[in-house]
């Protein structure tokens, strides 16, 4: 840049000063939390990034006074957007999103108590918004106006270095932030307000345009392919066994089936998740998949919710929280059901606050409907143990029937404990997260436990089912060589890798009587229709890629989200096709000199493959084509 003798310009001036503002309001107008030195070093850089994104715009400009006016206006601009943002926050200790700004409820709300939500020194944050005012207006012979070709150049390839430098910080301390999205408040901390209103807008706008080109024709293709491969017209034994009862829902976090029944140190892990597995109330399904992707949790909740498949990337409660549903909660309200959501956590995580609305969720019990302090909370939150206990007391007050979900939160990603609460010894190998799982998810064990008897002793119990399902693996692929050693295994081939996304599904029904374990291959995509048939609720015109666990007439294979399936013959995964009781390859040609891609094509997975495939593409084009909108479902 050309500077004139020692005059600087006035777009540096306005990105220090609204730098140094913007920053002052992360730290203390929003409630951002701070875990590491790493999270405040890009917190204090990323307000300095947008705003030299913005103002450095303004050297393009080759007129004076179009120069000044820019900044000017921009300043303004961008001061209104953050102080928007503040007043937004205080009412819904959230920032604005599109989708929520033009709900019309949230801005009713806003709109009656805007003024209650402002504060006198709220007018501080146009202190250097008129300054820069009274620069660009009455001292402009102080500044550089005249920017040669260079100095332009040099300028936006500044402002892209430091935006990629900041990018690349945040990629760092949460990989995948883009492609996962799971909060907010992670987003705004990472890449700062205005780049998460860019990132919100872009996000928007491309689910509603793929939603604007949809018309609906698609339809009657996928009805079709539905009726003639998914439903089973048979009804099953389990039809309406459990009608008019209250459906209790625990969706047990990060818990993998090869726990159960199993030892640690010579411990048992989980000794009364074991012992329903030979509950005669209980049957327990061993070859259950859980099917979630980059959405984790909230993608167990969609599969549970819909019988649809997440996305492959990013996480459809964020996506696609605008769309029109016919989940779970929606069909049962027409039996008389109310269905609630408990969860000790922020509301707006996994934007869940937005989606239950469009999954017609009656309640969601967040983090407030708790009492959480230092002494009964670990990592992400209240500990699953009081947390149950507290939940017992707003379960009393609902109506019956009523579907309650609770989702659990200790045993989470880095499993945390305090010692006090650890009933068993970590194990001992090269991964920490391993070894700290197994204490964790026994702690989940017995507040498990612990719940069934509290509903006893509430009453709650005898009028109710329980289903017990893991949301997702907890320890990934990144620990294998600990888990070989765990599982007494060489190495963990693709195979078993696929076995090891076998998450517990348990169906407790108090007095039964028939309990059992099942070896049906089956997963969460199948939870809706379970449900609906144990309440003897038919749901007959719904589009749904599932089936009744206990149908004799399913289809018989389980897809995984990344198109690998599991079926009652073979898995298929990373290319390969296995016979699934040996695990061995299948079909692999004998001839070495034959095409890779030939002897692929040809094994015995190829038909499970293709339908796979289908089904997925199938329920991608129902949420990309928002597509429920235009199916008339009965009343
Ligand atoms: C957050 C909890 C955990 O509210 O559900 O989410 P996860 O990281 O498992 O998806
Ligand atoms: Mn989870």
């Amino acid at each position: 840049m050309t500077f004139n003798q020692n005059k600087i310009p006035l777009f540096i001036i306005a990105t220090i000063l609204f730098g140094i503002k913007t920053y002052i309001v992360y730290r203390f107008m929003f409630n951002i939390d701070l875990e590491n030195i790493m999270q405040e070093i890009i917190l204090f850089i990323n307000p300095f990034v947008s705003a030299f994104l913005i103002f450095a715009i303004s050297v393009w400009f080759t007129k004076t006074s179009r120069q000044m006016k820019y900044i000017r206006y921009t300043s303004i601009l961008a001061t209104v957007l953050i102080f928007s943002n503040i007043v937004f926050y205080r009412s819904f200790a959230d920032f604005i999103t599109i989708p929520q700004l033009l709900q019309g409820s949230n801005a009713a709300d806003l709109g009656k108590s805007i003024f209650t939500l402002m504060e006198p020194y709220d007018l501080l944050l146009f202190a250097d918004v008129a300054f820069i005012w009274y620069l660009s207006k009455y001292r402009v012979e102080l500044f550089t106006v005249d920017f040669a070709r260079k100095g332009k150049v040099f300028a936006l390839a500044l402002s892209l270095v430091l935006l990629s430098g900041n990018f690349l910080l945040a990629e760092m301390e949460r990989p995948q932030l883009f492609t996962r999205a799971f909060d907010r408040e992670y987003l705004v901390k990472n890449i700062g307000l205005f780049n998460y209103h860019i990132y919100d807008v872009a996000v928007n706008t491309k689910a509603s345009t793929q939603k604007v080109f949809a018309d609906g024709n698609e339809i009657p293709e996928i009805k079709d392919y539905v009726e003639n491969n998914i439903k089973s017209n048979q009804k099953s034994d389990m039809f309406g066994i459990a009608k008019g009862k209250n459906v209790i829902f625990i969706n047990a976090e990060s818990i993998q089936s090869f726990v159960i029944n199993n030892k640690v140190n010579g411990e048992e892990i989980t000794p009364f998740l074991n012992s329903l597995t030979e509950d005669e109330d209980t049957y327990y399904f061993e070859n259950f998949y859980h099917q979630t992707e980059q959405g984790k949790t909230s993608d167990s909740e969609f599969l549970v919710e819909n019988s649809l498949y997440p996305l492959s990337r990013g996480a459809v409660f964020f996506t696609h929280s605008q769309n029109e549903y016919n989940a779970l909660p929606n069909i049962i309200a027409k039996a008389g059901y109310n269905s609630n959501v408990f969860h000790a956590n922020n509301k707006t995580f996994w934007n869940r606050d937005q989606m239950y609305e469009s999954l017609d969720i009656d309640n969601f019990y967040g983090e407030e409907a708790f009492e959480v302090t230092d002494d009964n909370s670990v990592g992400w939150g209240l500990k699953d143990k009081p947390f149950f206990e507290q939940s017992i007391d707003h379960l009393q007050s609902l109506e019956e029937p009523y579907y309650s979900k609770f989702i659990t939160l200790t045993n989470h990603f880095p499993f945390e404990l305090p010692e006090e609460d650890k009933s068993i010894e970590a194990y001992d190998s090269n991964s920490t997260t391993l070894n700290n799982f197994f204490p964790t998810v026994r702690y989940m064990d017995e507040s498990i436990e612990q719940f069934f008897n509290q509903l006893k002793a509430a009453g709650l119990y005898e009028e109710s089912i329980i289903i017990i399902m893991g949301d997702h693996y907890g320890i990934s692929a990144n620990h294998n060589r600990a888990m070989s050693q765990y599982l007494g295994k060489e190495e963990i081939t693709p195979f078993d890798h696929v076995q090891l996304q076998r998450v517990p599904f348990y169906i407790h029904i108090p007095g039964h009587g028939k309990g059992e374990v099942r070896s049906t291959v089956s997963g969460q995509i199948d939870v809706k229709p379970t449900i609906l048939s144990l309440l003897g609720i038919e749901n007959e015109d719904d589009i749904y890629f599932g089936n009744d666990v206990f149908s004799e007439t399913r289809k018989d294979y389980v897809a995984l989200r990344n198109g690998d399936f599991i079926s009652d013959d073979y898995i298929s995964t990373s290319g390969m096709c296995y016979d699934r009781q040996t695990g061995d390859p299948v079909n692999e040609s004998s001839d070495p000199s034959l095409d890779v891609s030939m002897s692929e094509k040809e094994n015995a997975c190829t038909p499970i493959i293709e339908k796979v495939d289908q089904e997925l593409a199938y329920s991608d084009d129902l949420i990309y084509g928002d597509l429920f909108r235009f199916i008339e479902l009965e009343e």
